[in-house]
């Protein structure tokens, strides 16, 4: 669970080793809120944080309006747009990723602009309160849903891993809005409790009682990776456009391979958060080391480290 101390700086060993606090207490984020937490920017206030983690512990998921500028959407939605020229992205082939929607993967390789969004202090503490703060990237991509599309099929993110359920979070993604979300144009559809269900939906299958995450541009939906959940049908002529930042446990695969998609010259340029957050660090101080030093020295050339055995 969160503990009082709950400044994420202490995270910020670039070695990646869980501080000597979190081998006592096991670290899990797992919904408790308590002091205040930084990520480094304006402090996102304890009552707001507790209430966002009580919704996600209650329903599944949380709206945080406001939590970026709306110019920071609309330069985003322009960055979008160049690359999916340079790239020649077009839509999706199959019902799943939408044929009339038009994703593009892998942002953080694609430009400076992408890496304030996984460490975001509006959101990232949240994350952390869910997961908690070994988590990681576990994909960044963009979601542009046209005129047209079809509601996309109900499911459950964490569904692919096999393990019993309902589980304590392991998966906690999240939807920034960078245009309205409308029931109309495509806000993602949700089903409140699903993520405490013991089983997953049936893909292809119609479910009632769904919600539409209406929020205005700027705002980012943050959901258990359990809950069940698709993205809605666009009846507008205009896009419903959002960036999906995902995140799993620090000891889950992710679902982009971080350390291969991103050139070894761009992660060097990362934040010693972010440089952690993609996977250059160790989960609790042993999974993801070589030989026995600290893939973060690797990274950076540097003369390795022993960071295990010592
Ligand atoms: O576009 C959305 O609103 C949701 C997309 C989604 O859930 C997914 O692709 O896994």
């Amino acid at each position: 669970m969160l503990s009082a101390r709950t400044d994420m700086s202490e995270n910020l060993d670039t070695s990646g080793r869980a501080p000597a606090s979190d081998w006592a207490t096991g670290a899990s984020g797992r919904h408790e809120a308590s002091g205040s937490f930084s990520c480094g920017g304006p402090m996102l206030d304890p009552t707001t944080l507790a209430t966002h983690l009580a919704r996600l512990e209650r329903d599944g998921y949380t709206v945080v309006e406001g939590a970026f500028p709306t110019d920071l959407a609309d330069a985003l939605v322009a960055d979008l747009a160049r690359l999916e020229e340079e790239l020649g992205e077009g839509p999706g082939k199959n019902p799943f990723e939408g044929y009339k929607t038009v994703r593009l993967y892998n942002l953080l390789a694609r430009g400076k602009i992408y890496e304030q969004i996984p460490v975001h202090e509006s959101v990232l503490p949240i994350v952390f309160g869910v997961l908690d703060k070994q988590c990681l990237v576990s994909s960044l991509s963009s979601i542009a849903i046209g005129q047209d599309e079809a509601a996309q099929p109900i499911h459950a993110d964490d569904m692919l891993i096999p393990i019993a359920k309902p589980h304590a979070p392991i998966v906690c993604n999240t939807m920034w809005a960078l245009t309205d979300f409308t029931e109309e144009n495509g806000a993602t559809r949700l089903l409140p409790g699903t993520h405490k269900s013991d089983a997953n939906p049936e893909l292809g299958k119609a479910y009632d009682g769904s919600v539409a995450a209406e929020m205005p541009k700027g705002s980012v939906l943050v959901f258990d990776g359990s809950i069940w959940h698709g993205g809605g049908a666009n009846r507008t002529p205009t896009r419903r456009i959002g960036i999906a930042m995902n995140y799993c446990a620090g000891f889950l695969r992710q679902q982009e391979n971080q350390q291969l998609g991103i050139p070894r010259e761009i992660a060097q340029g990362f934040s010693p958060r972010l440089r952690s957050l993609v996977g250059y660090g160790i989960y609790r101080g042993l999974v993801g080391h070589v030989d026995k030093c600290s893939p973060v020295d690797l990274l950076d050339g540097a003369p390795p480290r022993r960071v295990l055995g010592q």
